[in-house]
């Protein structure tokens, strides 16, 4: 497999941390978003969204969206389990994920800061503040879900990484790069340095990457 991804891109993060934990390997294509290279031709002709990660297979098939990636790698390698074995827990881990994925994530990305920055004129603060509103926005409610859940013990779910710790190791990582103060989430915190002990996120770091600057 080869796996086109940037080392500070947080959908590409998940997707090594759901790999590393799956035990697979992919050849590492980094593909600069700085410079733009998700925006030329040779990547539109991987990926037509021109966003990363994307997930090249033997037999050539090229897989894209991070979520419907990790519910394959889920599908097609079933162990070790990402997501827990009944219907109500496996809707609590991904509502988690979802937080991350579908509320926090998208309105912080390149494309809208960028936008954000030329079309209105925001300085580096202002950015900085607009992430911080919507990471803090998520992670209160996160926080919230972690305190109300008593059969927790190290991780978002249950005893071992889900899903959702899959997706809020990188965001905890992109609220650090946005200057948000995590000591208002001491369970996210603790989750955070759970996973940070695990050789599956250590290897999956974005300083641990081959086109980290
Ligand atoms: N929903 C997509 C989002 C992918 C995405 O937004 N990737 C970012 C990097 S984290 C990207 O390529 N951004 C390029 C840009 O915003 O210009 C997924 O989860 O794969």
């Amino acid at each position: 497999m080869k796996l086109y991804n940037f080392w500070r891109s947080g959908t590409s993060h998940r997707l090594r941390i759901a790999l590393n934990l799956k035990d697979l390997s992919a050849e590492y294509l980094a593909v600069h978003l700085g410079k733009e290279e998700h925006l030329k031709d040779a990547f539109k002709a991987v990926n037509p969204q021109m966003l990363v990660p994307a997930l090249e297979l033997d037999n050539g098939e090229v897989l894209i969206q991070s979520p419907a990636i990790i519910e394959w790698l889920e599908e097609t390698h079933p162990a070790p389990a990402l997501l827990p074995a009944g219907a109500s827990e496996r809707a609590r881990v991904r509502a988690l994920a979802a937080i991350v994925g579908c509320d926090i994530h998208p309105i912080n990305n390149r494309r809208i800061l960028e936008a954000l920055r030329k079309q209105f004129n925001a300085d580096e603060v202002t950015v900085n503040a607009w992430c911080a509103t919507w990471i803090s926005a998520g992670f209160d409610a996160y926080e919230a879900l972690l305190g109300a859940d008593p059969a927790r013990v190290a991780f978002s779910f249950g005893h071992a990484p889900t899903v959702a710790d899959v997706y809020l190791i990188p965001q905890v990582e992109s609220a650090r790069r946005f200057k948000v103060d995590l000591a208002r989430w001491p369970l996210i915190s603790a989750i955070d340095r759970a996973c940070s002990e695990l050789d599956a996120f250590k290897r999956a770091a974005p300083a641990a990457q081959p086109d980290a600057a």
